[in-house]
Order: structure tokens, then C-alpha cells, then sequence
């Protein structure tokens, strides 16, 4: 855990939320500036900065990362209609938050 992590912070219970799902690894909660009806972030509970700083001995958070939006996505009743899921990799990549997170975006009414 990093002391000035945001996300690091909520996902050890250090600042209370809302979690739609948790395990010893991964906790999912509803982004705070939603794009879209259903807007969740998929995220592990150990600090890794971006996708770039990925190992190979963090390919099994990765896979349970995407498993658990799945999931979620049926939970949410979006698995039909559709959805995305979007890491945003670093300052040009539109990322404001430096530590790892899947989004889950979709719910829209087409
Ligand atoms: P990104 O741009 O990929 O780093 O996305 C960060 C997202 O995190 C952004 O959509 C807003 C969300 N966010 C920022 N602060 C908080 C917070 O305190 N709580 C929650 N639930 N979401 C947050």
C-alpha cells in the first residue's frame, strides 16, 4: 500500500466506500464522475501504478481484473446490451489516477 494512494486508501478501508464486490484481491465501486449509467472501477488491492508497470508475476491480477468486470457487468444487467472496459495508461492516456483500474462503463439506453 502507498501512504498518498488515492485508490490504495479506499481499497484497504482506510476511507470508507461503497464496494459492489470484494475479495482477498480485487475490490469494485462506482466511479464518483460517472460517463455513462453504470460506471465501475474494477481495482486490485495491491499498488501498481499503470499497465505499464505490470510483471509477469502480475498476469493473474490482470485476468481476475477482467473476470471480475465480467461479473459485475451481469450483476449490473449490462452483460446484453453491451459495455466497455478501459484502462486509461498514463497522463496522455487520460489517466488521473496512478493506480491500476479497469473501468466498466455501458448501461446506455440505444
Ligand atoms: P482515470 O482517469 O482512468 O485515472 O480514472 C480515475 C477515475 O476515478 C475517474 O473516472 C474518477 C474516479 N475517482 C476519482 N476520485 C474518486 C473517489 O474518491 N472515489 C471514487 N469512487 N471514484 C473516484
Amino acid at each position: 500500500m502507498s501512504d498518498d494512494c488515492l485508490f490504495c486508501k479506499i481499497a484497504n478501508k482506510k476511507i470508507p466506500s461503497e464496494f459492489l464486490y470484494e475479495d482477498d484481491t480485487i475490490v469494485a465501486f462506482r466511479d464518483i464522475n460517472p460517463a455513462a449509467p453504470v460506471h465501475l472501477l474494477i481495482v486490485p488491492k495491491q499498488h501498481i501504478r499503470s499497465i505499464n508497470d505490470l510483471t509477469v508475476d502480475d498476469q493473474a491480477i490482470v485476468s481476475r481484473l477482467i473476470m471480475v468486470a465480467k461479473q459485475m457487468a451481469r450483476q449490473q444487467g449490462i452483460d446484453k446490451s453491451g459495455y466497455k472496459l478501459l484502462f486509461n495508461v498514463e497522463k496522455g492516456g487520460g489517466q488521473v489516477i496512478f493506480h491500476l483500474h479497469l473501468h466498466l462503463i455501458g448501461g446506455w439506453k440505444r
